[in-house]
């Protein structure tokens, strides 16, 4: 789609990106409610984070069966995942199934970066303005522009990049026709999930594959496998039991938490669980015990667990050394799940460099140099990760009440209600904001929960004649709170110099822990109270009567303390 004259395109809703998010949003809000709505999209196709990055090896690391729509029957009966962690390339076949079947392409413009969103407030409409010059004029505008989206893909400022003599790529930002390997020497940087993903399938055709790692990650091996008929019928007889799992437990994954403690069971016992864990592999390990994300104790006892099997697979103790020297407590940072990552520290062509001993210096015109030597390259990889959760929101210019810029605002770490919205920023959603669940689950749980809620609220002002919904500064401020008391009550607090949870990949952004980490099941209900109570915590309002602004008349600045105090779950 184009339209690249000066005039305004005027809309009901308008909502950046076309990934899970984006493209559930068109459905409920064209579909359903009948607004006038478009996707504005940077890339020249679906699929958001997933359109980007397809580096070799990318993968889901939630279960396929999880990781869909459950919003539709038909679509769950015609749709059929062929492994247990869906590859980029199927998801996005999945993703191009669903917008052929809901006929969204139509809606959508490519090609479409966002630079600016400005509140006008005499109007009462945000005026969004792409990179090549389109504009837009809305009601309601829905960042779904997820989470780690490609304009905040971070690489570390190493001097000398632009003197390198071979080629080089960040992992969420991949060339479409692919990378040749084949008889290069490469040289990756980066060893989070992405990197754990990666290295494995770059070892398999290059010539040699260097792996400089700074941290060392705990890993558990995914079990990755076909899925055959009897999983197949499985899921078929028992598609509501499994829906009402992942909507309603913590984090939106097919697998609930045990409730039995680790001290609780003898030692041989203990071993027993971790390896039945272990071996059937996946997320779900760090559930094999209650506690193992609430007690420090509990925790080392995972830790002990998993470096005596990197130890076990990892033949040359000095490569086993490195790999096992991390300094942050398991699943504080994002714990990745892989296919034969260890294993791959066996061949002969995959060495291991530990630049946090000895860091990179610089990059140097025949590869890099290390504070001990140099390394000759020809492809370098950067898996070194995103400005998460706030970098795509802030890397556009978002203006809301007179004239404040959500990068201000933000200035300190990101402050939203519920993650949904902004003081300041009226008839702005933003899905999986900072301030909700999002990264800490199954994504699409989130991602279907807040695109069902912008639609109910959206119905109930239409129904109300209401045009006009903001956070109000209490609530803000309330929620705020509540997220801090929550994540001090985990061990995620561990790792607020470790983790991208708390900015702290990015030099000088400020440490608050981004997602809720109150649990899924506590954050739903949470909204739904909110919903139930007409939208306690936000004003609403209606200004269509003039053309000054007229301040809402359902004036709603009551903090939402007795919605989170009954939520207590
Ligand atoms: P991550 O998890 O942020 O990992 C980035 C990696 O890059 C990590 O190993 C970093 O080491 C490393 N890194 C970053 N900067 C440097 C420098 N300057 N030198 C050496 N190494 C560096 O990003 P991913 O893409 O792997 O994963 C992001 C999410 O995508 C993931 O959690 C899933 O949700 C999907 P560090 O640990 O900081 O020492």
């Amino acid at each position: 789609m184009n339209n690249n004259g000066l005039k305004n395109i005027k809309l009901d809703s308008l909502i950046i990106g076309a990934g899970f998010s984006g493209l559930y949003q068109l459905i409920a809000l064209r579909n359903r409610l009948g607004f006038s709505t478009k996707i504005l999209e940077a890339g020249n196709g679906i699929g958001g984070t997933w359109y980007w990055n397809r580096y070799p090896g990318a993968r889901c690391d939630s279960e396929s069966h999880s990781y869909n729509y459950y919003f539709d029957d038909e679509l769950l009966d015609e749709w059929q995942w062929s492994e247990r962690y869906p590859g980029q390339e199927e998801i996005i076949k999945y993703l191009n199934y669903v917008v052929e079947k809901f006929d969204l392409n139509k809606d959508i413009y490519f090609n479409s970066r966002v630079l600016s969103a400005h509140y006008d407030q005499q109007k009462n409409k945000w005026l969004v303005v792409t990179e090549n010059g389109q504009r837009f004029e809305c009601t309601y505008l829905i960042a779904a522009v997820g989470c780690l989206d490609n304009s905040s893909s971070i690489i570390p400022k190493f001097s000398g990049l632009e003197n390198f003599k071979g080629d080089w790529y960040h992992t969420g930002n991949w060339p479409h026709e692919g990378v040749d390997f084949k008889g290069k020497r490469v040289g990756q940087i980066g060893t989070g999930s992405t990197g754990i993903q990666t290295a494995p399938i770059i070892a398999e055709t290059a010539s040699h594959l260097t792996v400089f790692q700074r941290n060392p990650n705990f890993s558990v091996p995914a079990s990755n496998r076909p899925l055959n008929s009897d999983f197949q019928k499985y899921l078929r007889e028992n598609r509501e039991k499994i829906k009402k799992m992942i909507q309603s437990n913590t984090n939106g994954h097919p697998f609930l938490f045990s409730e039995c403690k680790i001290f609780d069971v003898s030692e041989e016992e203990r071993e027993e669980i971790f390896e039945r864990a272990w071996e059937n592999g996946g997320l779900s390990f760090r559930g094999c015990f209650q506690d193992i994300a609430f007690d420090k104790k509990a925790n080392d006892m995972a830790v002990d667990f998993l470096k005596r099997k990197i130890r076990s697979i990892v033949k040359n103790p000095e490569k086993a050394k490195v790999l096992t020297n991390m300094d942050h407590v398991f699943g504080t940072k994002r714990p990745p799940i892989d296919t034969n990552y260890f294993e791959t520290f066996n061949r002969d062509n995959v060495s291991l460099v530990d630049v946090k001993s000895s860091p990179i210096e610089s990059i140097i015109p025949k590869g890099i140099k290390t504070k001990k030597e140099e390394y000759e390259l020809d492809i370098l990889v950067f898996a070194t990760g995103f400005d998460a959760m706030t970098g795509p929101l802030l890397n556009i210019d978002i203006q809301g009440l007179d004239g404040k810029k959500l990068r201000d605002i933000w200035k300190d770490g990101p402050k939203t209600f519920l993650g949904i919205q902004i003081a300041g920023f009226p008839n702005l959603f933003t899905i999986t904001g900072p301030g909700s669940p999002s990264v800490l689950c199954n994504m699409i749980v989130p991602i279907e929960q807040h695109v069902e809620w912008i639609e109910k609220c959206l119905g109930y002002m239409k129904k109300n004649n209401i045009n006009y919904i903001e956070a109000t500064q209490g609530s803000m401020k309330k929620w705020v709170e509540h997220n801090e008391d929550v994540v001090n009550e985990t061990l995620f607090i561990h790792g607020k110099e470790h983790s991208w949870y708390f900015g702290a990949n990015i030099p000088g952004k400020p440490r608050v822990f981004m997602p809720y980490a109150g649990g899924m099941g506590r954050y739903k209900a949470i909204c739904n109270d909110v919903a139930r109570q007409n939208y306690i915590g936000f004003k609403l309002g209606n200004n269509d009567k003039g053309k000054t602004y007229i301040p809402p008349k359902l004036s709603v600045d009551i903090l939402v303390e007795d919605v989170l105090m009954t939520k207590k779950l």
